[in-house]
């Protein structure tokens, strides 16, 4: 091959030069021949290195796009893109307009975070929850002293249909309710270790982070996860919320709140890994619980962003002084994702990736857990 390449070269040379020819005939030209020849046998390892290498470079990057071979234990890579933020669903006005959003790449825990893994939590850091501390008086001004007790918030259905506009009616604040009680004293977790952890504030995820190494994601970086590289679908499996009659997600059936026909077999939590995960890997990012993001709660984040023009980079929502919500005005709130064991299509419907919820960072519920993420190292 070597040789075919010199004969071919020289020839090249001896052809397109008549000045060259002369050369050869030259000492110097001798050491420039020689130089010559070498140098364009460099060349020729230097091209072949590089017609080699770039494809495998490529596919390289391509890798990295899609799968790192460096991921953390238990998390997906979530390659960074622009996607279409926000639904078109007529009862989702706060989630309109939609608008490009872009977001770098990070790592997402593939499923919510269980009770198995609260659980090392707690054990290496001894961290307690705050539904398991007596409230301070001076955060609850005005609140009855009989109320200031340890508990959280549970989902107890009334027996009978009721009103849909009033959510006291289904929402007890329940003595005891905390992460190993969700149910409030005497329930358990025994057999629920692969269930979500229920009833965090945002203070826990907060801590958990810290202990993880990780943190909460953006409202905008979990809808691009959510959607699990589909563009513009109602739900993260696709437009049919039964596709070929299958059960996709940890939702409610029946007549909420009052009847609960369980069809999906869940009538709370379910292992968090219990049905399909979307395109990208990720489990239970429509239902099962609720997940807080960083993000800060308005009404009208989404008007205000498009006033900037699109597309949006990494978006990370309003400040917290901003925050506001017409139903609870004067309580900031954070914005939550997913849906939960509780959304029907009679009543929230936010298990569609592009649905937003939203909660006062002090207060975890029965149906609302956490997931977080982590950033890739800069190169
Ligand atoms: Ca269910
Ligand atoms: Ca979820």
């Amino acid at each position: 091959m070597s040789r075919a390449f010199d004969v071919s070269g020289d020839e090249i040379m001896s052809k397109k030069s008549n000045r060259r020819m002369k050369w050869v005939a030259s000492p110097s030209t001798i050491r420039l021949n020689r130089f010559s020849y070498t140098y364009r046998l460099l060349l020729l390892i230097f091209v072949s290195v590089i017609v080699i290498s770039v494809p495998v470079v490529m596919y390289g990057v391509y890798i990295g796009e899609t799968q790192r071979s460096d991921s953390p234990q238990g998390m997906i890579w979530v390659a960074g893109d622009e996607f279409d933020m926000g639904s078109n669903e007529p009862l989702f006005r706060d989630a309109q307009p939609v608008h490009r959003v872009v977001v770098d790449g990070f790592w997402m825990d593939e499923t919510e975070v269980s009770n198995a893994q609260f659980a090392e939590f707690i054990q290496a850091t001894g961290y307690v929850t705050v539904a398991e501390r007596v409230p301070r008086a001076e955060d609850y001004p005005g609140a009855p002293k009989k109320n200031l007790f340890a508990g959280s918030v549970v989902f107890s259905p009334p027996t009978h249909a009721v009103p849909l506009h009033n959510h006291f009616v289904w929402w007890n604040y329940v003595r005891g309710a905390d992460w190993r009680h969700p149910e409030g004293a005497g329930s358990s977790i025994d057999k629920r270790m692969d269930h979500p952890v229920v009833h965090m504030t945002y203070e826990d995820t907060e801590a958990y982070a810290k202990w993880s190494g990780k943190r909460l994601p953006t409202e905008a970086e979990w809808e691009h996860a959510a959607r699990g590289g589909l563009k513009g679908k109602r739900f993260v499996w696709g437009d049919t919320f039964l596709p070929d009659g299958h059960i996709m997600a940890n939702t409610f059936q029946g007549h909420f709140p009052d009847h609960n026909s369980v069809s999906d077999g869940y009538v709370s939590t379910s292992p968090v890994k219990a049905f399909p995960p979307n395109g990208y890997g990720l489990y239970g990012m429509a239902g099962n619980v609720w997940e807080w993001t960083a993000d800060w709660y308005r009404p009208d984040t989404y008007p205000r962003r498009v006033k900037k023009g699109d597309p949006i980079w990494n978006p990370k929502g309003p400040k917290a002084s901003e925050s506001f919500d017409p139903s609870e005005p004067g309580v900031a709130k954070r914005v939550h994702k997913g849906g939960s064991f509780l959304c029907t299509d009679q009543y929230c419907a936010r298990y569609m990736p592009g649905g937003r919820g939203k909660g006062a960072p002090d207060t975890g519920t029965n149906h609302l857990g956490f997931r977080l993420v982590k950033d890739a190292p800069r190169a």
